[in-house]
């Protein structure tokens, strides 16, 4: 698994600042879907990366998308979805609305892909990234992925 994120990073990452910075939110989900990306569709917390220590308490996510639009939620745009971050918690069940709980499961619901969780305790962390649907389901199939980090005490 560590090898293969460190290939798709090489192989997209020109190509993914390029694609996935604010200033290109005008494209269409159509160039982004078809023109720019081959295979499923996937989501890369690019920040923290997997292994990573960071100095806490807060912790800032950077996630990347490939192969699908980020839009609002309640857009119900064909291939397009918004991110959702579960920290320190497991994926709820496929078919059924992500919930929220401040400070672990979170919506990016107004279609960004950053966010920053304010008290983060030092020690161990799991942070798992998931595209939901305009209705904040899981796109099926999963379009997730997860990185282990560790929080240092400033
Ligand atoms: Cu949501």
């Amino acid at each position: 698994m560590f090898m293969r994120r460190i290939i798709l990073v090489a192989s997209l990452g020109s190509i993914s600042l390029a694609s996935c910075g604010g200033e290109e939110r005008g494209r269409t989900p159509a160039s982004m879907s078809a023109g720019e990306h081959s295979g499923p569709p996937q989501v890369l917390i690019v920040e923290p990366a997997d292994g990573d220590t960071v100095v806490g308490p807060a912790v800032t996510v950077r996630l990347q998308a490939h192969g699908l639009a980020i839009v609002p939620a309640g857009d119900t745009t064909p291939n397009s979805g918004h991110h959702h971050l579960f920290l320190d918690r497991d994926i709820t069940p496929a078919g059924t609305p992500i919930p929220t709980e401040p400070g672990h499961i979170v919506h990016l619901g107004t279609g960004g892909d950053t966010y920053t969780f304010d008290s983060v305790a030092p020690g161990p962390h799991r942070l798992i990234a998931v595209v939901g649907d305009a209705v904040h389901v899981p796109l099926n199939p999963w379009v997730v992925d997860t990185v282990h980090f560790v929080v240092r005490a400033p």
